[in-house]
C-alpha cells in the first residue's frame, strides 16, 4: 500500500452493503494494479463468509458509475439466464443501490467471495486452456441475446486498431523524448503491417458484448473440476467484437513467455496451446459466430499483438503515460516481445 495514501475505512464501507453481518477481519489483496480491493469476513451468529469489497480507479475509469452500469446489466442478465451456477453477482447496497458512491466520489462495489477457486498467471496445459476459452466463450454466448447498445463504450476505440496506428504515427512524427532512431527497425516492420490494423473493424463483423481483458488470471477455476469456470473482472466489458476477446486470449495464453521478458530467443506461440484455446472458443462459441468471423478467428490474435505493439511503442516513444513500466524502455521491450510473438504466429 502507498503510504501517502489513507487507508479507506473498511468496516464503515462494508456496512453500507447488504451483508449478513459485521466485518470481523480484513485484508488488502495487492495483486491487481489498478483497482484496490480488500477481501472481508462478516460474521453471522456463528459463521463466518467472506467477500471482495473494491474501490475503482477513477484515473482509469473516470466515469466509474457507467462501468458499474456495465456489471449490473450484464450480470444481472447472466444471472437470470443461468440462476443455478455460481457465477459473478453483486452485492446490493443499502438504499436499493448496487454500489456504492462516498462523499469524496470513489465507488465501492462488493461480491460474494469466491471459495474453492483458484487462478492462474499463466498455463501450460492445453485441457486447462481449452477450458478457459471455453468460459471466455461461454460468457460472450451468454450474453449474445443482450443488445450491446445497452452499454456504454467506457474506454473509446479501446480495439480499434487503426486509431493506435494513427498516434502511433503522431508520436514518431513528433517525437518528443528523441526515441524514434533507437526504434526505428520496430516502427518499418509495423509499417509493413499496416493492412492487419483494419482487418478486423472493417469487416463488418457484429457489435456485441465482450469482455475486452481475457487474460487467463481473470478465470477462477473451482478445484472441483466438475464445476464450470468463473469470468472475473468486467470492468472493461462493453460493446465490441467477439475477435478482440479471441485474439487476446490466444496472444495472452499461447505464447511461451510473459510480456516482460528481456530474451527474445524464448518468446513464441505454442501451437499446442493456441489449438485448445480455439478448440475451448469454439466450443461454446461456434453456434452464434458468423461464418465471416470464423474466417477471421487465425488473424485476430496476430491483430491484436500488433494493436498491443503499437500501444506500447507509442507509450515508449511519449515517454511513458500510460502502461506502468518498470525501467527505462520497458515498454520498447514490451513492443519488441509482442513483435516477436507476431512473427511466430
Ligand atoms: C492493460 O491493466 P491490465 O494489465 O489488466 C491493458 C490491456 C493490455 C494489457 C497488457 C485498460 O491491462 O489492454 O492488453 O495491459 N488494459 C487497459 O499487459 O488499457
Ligand atoms: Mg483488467
Amino acid at each position: 500500500m502507498a503510504s501517502n495514501r489513507t487507508a479507506p475505512p473498511i468496516p464503515d464501507i462494508a456496512a453500507r452493503f447488504i451483508l449478513p453481518g459485521p466485518v470481523v477481519a480484513f485484508e488488502e489483496i495487492p495483486t491487481g494494479l489498478i483497482n484496490t480491493t480488500y477481501a472481508i469476513t462478516c460474521r453471522s451468529g456463528s459463521s463466518e463468509k467472506r467477500y471482495i469489497l473494491q474501490s475503482i480507479n477513477s484515473t482509469v475509469f473516470p466515469e466509474p458509475e457507467k462501468v458499474m452500469e456495465n456489471i449490473f446489466q450484464v450480470t444481472g442478465h447472466i444471472g437470470a439466464r443461468d440462476p443455478g451456477t455460481e457465477q459473478l453477482q453483486l452485492v446490493p447496497a443499502q438504499g436499493g443501490h448496487s454500489w456504492l458512491t462516498l462523499r469524496d466520489q470513489t465507488v465501492w462495489r462488493c461480491y460474494p467471495y469466491h471459495e474453492g477457486t483458484e487462478s492462474f498467471m499463466k498455463i501450460d496445459s492445453p485441457d486447462l486452456a481449452f477450458r478457459a476459452a471455453a468460459a471466455f466463450g461461454n460468457f460472450q454466448a451468454k450474453l449474445s441475446d443482450l443488445d450491446p447498445a445497452t452499454l456504454h463504450e467506457t474506454i473509446p476505440n479501446f480495439h480499434h486498431t487503426p486509431t493506435y496506428f494513427a498516434k502511433l504515427l503522431a508520436a514518431a512524427e513528433k517525437d518528443p523524448v528523441s526515441r524514434v532512431a533507437n526504434a526505428r527497425a520496430d516502427l518499418d516492420f509495423i509499417l509493413s503491417q499496416k493492412h492487419l490494423t483494419t482487418l478486423l473493424v472493417d469487416a463488418g463483423l457484429p457489435l456485441r458484448i465482450t469482455h475486452n481483458d481475457t487474460k487467463i488470471s481473470n478465470i477462477l477455476f473451482p478445484t472441483d473440476p466438475s464445476l464450470p469456470p468463473i469470468v472475473i473482472d468486467l470492468d472493461t466489458v462493453m460493446p465490441g467484437l467477439a475477435l478482440f476477446d479471441y485474439g487476446d486470449l490466444v496472444r495472452s495464453a499461447a505464447s511461451t513467455a510473459d510480456e516482460n521478458e528481456t530474451d527474445p530467443e524464448k518468446i513464441r506461440q505454442d501451437p499446442e496451446l493456441a489449438a485448445a484455446l480455439t478448440e475451448g472458443y469454439l466450443s461454446t462459441a461456434s453456434a452464434f459466430l458468423t461464418p465471416a468471423e470464423k474466417a477471421l478467428l487465425p488473424s485476430a490474435p496476430k491483430v491484436i499483438a500488433l494493436e498491443l505493439a503499437i500501444r506500447f511503442l507509442t507509450d515508449h516513444l511519449l515517454g511513458g503515460v500510460y502502461f506502468r513500466s518498470d525501467y527505462e524502455g520497458h515498454n520498447l521491450m514490451r513492443a519488441r516481445n509482442q513483435l516477436t510473438l507476431l512473427k511466430s504466429m
